[in-house]
């Protein structure tokens, strides 16, 4: 039994995601996780808000909320929607967390007496209306190159130009849109990271089985990019964990916070000490100590292209600066980005359909089914309503669903809601068992290297190889002449049903359920499938599904269509 700790890039609390988002994190480490629990592994899945950073504070302002009152309802709101969507977390944790707070300030205070850390005076705009320092993108005003009037203090968005606040044409903040602003000095910690680009250019070169869309980011930002230059990890602001070195006050940084980005991926360890702490484990460090057991773990995260960077550089740069043993990423799956009807989804500007919206129409196994089976491997994928609809209709309610209804309604009928006894398996059954067995092995391969797309194609000829089978061995013309070989077949096609509903079950966990449910028997992982499908002894009663999945007609798709085509406000 292998053991596997899973986490999935943890969501930012000012606001609900959408689909894009859910495909490229959340959705493929929950199916990861399913699929290591069937196969008898122990794991530990965690996942989490983010909660620190002005992003958070301005949320909290516009709702006319305490921002920790804020980010208590919208955590609240994240867990309904992840339950939801059927997210199997051990924990959804909070970065906010006490437990967060004490790891943050061990990890900044190792890292300080190791020498990894130098204090920095720069300046700063300061906001004497808003009466805190404005990050550069707070800042808004005349870009000098393009004379755009709503450039912000890190980049024109018209014409792409970096810049800095001090470039800007008439600088307001745009928070309060005042124009009282001052450049004042203030101190901050850097993680001297450049100190590190050797151990972490070995490290990362060590890894020649990640997707090379993880390593050609790591790379790129290691070799020819600023990423490893010296990282400012605190922040002027109230809201965040305190600047300390482990338990003590840090000398001149009073009033500070640390950088979100600091804090965020340290709630990945944290989040296993909430864990233990809700009482629903005994011991976190044995998942993330090597000292204290966790060296036979294997360590997985699941996380949107944008943030590699930050798991392949800073954050190793904060476990292996430490020097503690501290257990490191073993295999980091990345996602590109999935879009929206011929652009992109996007929370700034409510384009798309997000993850409360989602489940508002649908239940979740059909958005869990299309997002997983499209999921941007390796190229950006589109969500469109044609390809949604004719997807879940063909495989979900033509393949998966009609052989579930057809067998059983067609056993109710002839024999009764028991499995019938009586006639012989022959070459037909044979050959099927055959084409079962190497389809299980090729699925298995795929879900065990993460290979998504390809898992759910071998899942999906994995139930058409059942559809196929029912077409051709036809039980009720054999039933006319020969109610015993009719009998045989029955008997076989009934117990692809709890074949399915086990191998399934990771990616459509409710359907998997009601398949079980309907075939009074449990979830078990084949072995193989002759095994497998003798399962069900002549005589074991069932009783057929409710209807799997619903088509979903033109009329629904076109007003979906239309609804969903304006922006969210
Ligand atoms: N919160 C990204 C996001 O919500 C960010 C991930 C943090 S992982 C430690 O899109
Ligand atoms: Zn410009």
């Amino acid at each position: 039994m292998a053991r596997i700790l899973i986490t999935s890039a943890i969501p930012y609390i000012n606001g609900i995601k959408h689909l894009g988002n859910l495909i490229g994190s959340q959705l493929p480490a929950d199916l990861f996780a399913r699929y290591n629990r069937a196969r008898g592994n122990e794991v530990l899945f965690l996942c989490a808000t983010d909660e620190h950073g002005t992003p958070a504070e301005l949320a909290a302002a516009k709702a006319g909320k305490p921002v920790a009152e804020y980010c208590a309802e919208m955590w609240a709101v994240q867990a309904r929607i992840a339950d939801g969507f059927r997210l199997s977390f051990d924990h959804f944790g909070r970065s906010s967390s006490p437990q967060n707070h004490k790891l943050t300030q061990h990890f900044a205070g190792r890292l300080a007496d190791v020498g990894l850390i130098k204090e920095v005076s720069e300046k700063q705009v300061y906001s004497n209306a808003d009466g805190r320092f404005l990050p550069d993108r707070y800042i808004e005003g005349t870009c000098p190159n393009c004379g755009y009037d709503k450039a912000r203090g890190d980049q024109c968005e018209n014409c792409t130009k970096q810049l800095d606040p001090t470039d800007l044409i008439n600088p307001r903040s745009a928070i309060s849109g005042s124009t009282d602003l001052e450049v004042r000095e203030t101190k901050h910690l850097y993680l001297r990271q450049s100190e590190m680009r050797a151990q972490l250019s070995e490290w990362i070169d060590s890894k020649t089985d990640w997707p090379i869309l993880t390593t050609s980011i790591a790379k790129k930002w290691l070799n020819d990019g600023d990423g490893l230059q010296d990282r400012g990890i605190t922040r002027d602001l109230d809201w965040g964990i305190p600047v300390k070195k482990g338990d003590e006050d840090w000398p001149g940084m009073e009033g500070k916070v640390f950088y979100v980005w600091f804090d965020a991926p340290i709630e990945y360890i944290a989040c296993a000490a909430e864990w233990v702490d809700a009482g629903k484990g005994a011991d976190w460090e044995r998942w993330w100590r090597t000292d204290k057991g966790a060296d036979d773990v294997r360590y997985v995260q699941f996380m949107g292209k944008d943030n590699v960077p930050f798991h392949t550089l800073s954050f190793p740069a904060t476990i292996i600066g430490s020097g503690e043993p501290w257990k490191l990423v073993d295999y980091i799956k990345s996602f590109n980005y999935l879009n929206y009807d011929g652009g992109q989804f996007s929370t700034s500007q409510g384009r798309g359909v997000f993850m409360d919206q989602a489940l508002d129409i649908l239940p979740p196994d059909y958005w869990r089914w299309w997002l997983l089976s499209h999921a941007p491997e390796t190229s950006d994928a589109e969500f469109t309503w044609e390809a949604f609809q004719t997807d879940v209709n063909k495989d979900l309610a033509d393949v998966l669903g009609n052989f579930v209804s057809r067998i059983t309604k067609f056993c109710r009928a002839k024999f009764g809601e028991v499995v019938p006894e009586g006639g012989d398996y022959g070459p037909e059954e044979q050959a099927l068992i055959d084409a079962l067995d190497a389809r299980l092995d090729a699925y298995q391969g795929h879900m065990d290297a993460i290979d998504i797309r390809k898992a759910a194609a071998e899942l999906r000829a994995i139930w058409v190889l059942g559809n196929e089978y029912l077409q051709s061995a036809a039980p009720w013309t054999a039933f006319k002449t020969d109610p015993d070989r009719a009998a045989a077949i029955t008997r076989l096609a009934l117990n692809l049903i709890p074949f399915y509903a086990s191998l399934s079950a990771p990616f459509i966990p409710d359907a998997a359920a009601a398949m079980l449910t309907g075939m009074h028997t449990d979830a078990a992982w084949p072995e193989d499938a002759a095994t497998a499908l003798a399962r069900l002894p002549a005589g074991h009663v069932f009783t057929v599904p409710e209807v799997l999945f619903a088509k979903i007609a033109d009329e629904t798709r076109e007003e979906w269509q239309t609804r969903f085509a304006g922006i969210r406000t």
